[in-house]
């Protein structure tokens, strides 16, 4: 795998692909990030871009984690004392999750998001904004039902972090996009140059292979989880024996999300996956890459529960580190 292969690998969009190849053929000292508002435990949403920041290191990348701190407060996400803690806890994660400590950089936003030169530049952005558009970059951000001024400042707010981070490349779920397109408008208001970005897939939902996996409307996994609580989780994952479903009754699109997570999860970080089966069922299946993973399930060489007890395990191990954490 190439340079640029390594970097784009699985994800869902490259902005733009010229700019992300010249970053992929000077890789060392240019620099990546993504921002988390601050949450206790990490869910299966950061780990996914997470990995791809894992990737990115291999790749010979510097990486900077924003904990933002003061973006959580903007999203109502409790009391700036509380957001500060839980900031901390992340961080500790991430690292357990195998970010590499001396190649990883950690910044809080309120280090910096209070200066001066900050504020004014933000409030140079908050001039050449329009609120509906404010509003619609944060459609798929936002907490709660009605629309806050805090949160129009939002996504200007993330704009202005990619200038002051001086990043090359900003890494996002999908869900970020239109915040990342905002960026590319605006940002030439204070700025020469637009920033280059990377979205990853957003994963299905574990039981139903609808919408996006979230903690708010239904079943996650997290660094909390044990190994039971995986296993139960995995277990009652929808997974027909197909990776492209169709719609449900209401017709509405599907994934299979235990394909997914190995795609997305499994296979980045392991060389090879091993299928354990009693040599009455043929013996352990052994795969280098997902794509073989995904046709033997298709075919029916796979059985769905077997790939599920395999999800398990390597799941398991992937969280595990970080778990030790949480309980220490
Ligand atoms: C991501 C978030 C907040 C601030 C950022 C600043 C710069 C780059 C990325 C950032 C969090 C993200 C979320 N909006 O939804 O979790």
């Amino acid at each position: 795998m190439d340079a640029y292969e390594r970097i784009t690998r699985n994800v869902s969009e490259v902005v733009t692909e010229d700019e992300v190849r010249a970053l992929a053929e000077a890789p060392d000292g240019k620099r990546a990030y993504v921002g988390y508002e601050p949450s206790g435990v990490l869910h299966i949403g950061h780990m996914l871009t997470a990995t791809k920041l894992i990737e990115l290191q291999e790749a010979g990348l510097d990486v900077t984690v924003l904990l933002a701190d003061v973006h959580a407060y903007l999203n109502d996400k409790g009391s700036f004392d509380e957001i500060r803690e839980t900031a901390e806890r992340m961080k500790e994660q991430f690292l357990a999750y195998g970010l590499d400590e001396e190649k990883t950089e950690f910044v809080l936003g309120s280090e910096f998001q209070f200066d001066r030169e900050y504020v004014l530049d933000l409030h140079a952005l908050e001039l050449n904004t329009t609120l509906s558009r404010a509003e619609r970059a944060m459609a798929e951000i936002k907490s709660g039902e009605s629309a806050k001024v805090s949160q129009a400042v939002y996504p200007l707010m993330q704009a202005l972090d990619i200038v002051y981070l001086d990043v090359d490349l900003a890494i996002g779920g999908m869900e970020q996009r239109k915040v990342h397109m905002l960026a590319r408008d605006v940002l030439p208001a204070i700025e020469e140059e637009s920033p280059t970005c990377l979205h990853t897939p957003l994963i299905a939902d574990l039981s139903t292979g609808v919408g996006k996996m979230s903690s708010s409307t239904g079943t996650t996994i997290s660094m909390e989880d044990s190994t039971e609580d995986i296993e139960e989780k995995v277990n009652a994952a929808f997974c027909p024996p197909t990776a492209h479903p169709d719609p449900d009754d209401d017709g509405n699109d599907r994934e299979n999300p235990v394909l997914q997570i190995f795609e997305y999860h499994v296979f980045p970080r392991f060389q090879q996956v091993v299928v354990e089966r009693p040599e009455e069922y043929g013996g352990d299946l052994t795969y280098d890459d997902y794509e073989s993973l995904e046709a033997d399930l298709e075919s029916g060489e796979l059985h769905p529960m077997d790939a599920k007890t395999a999800l398990v395990s390597y799941l398991d191990e992937l969280i595990a580190p970080g778990r030790e954490k949480i309980q220490a």
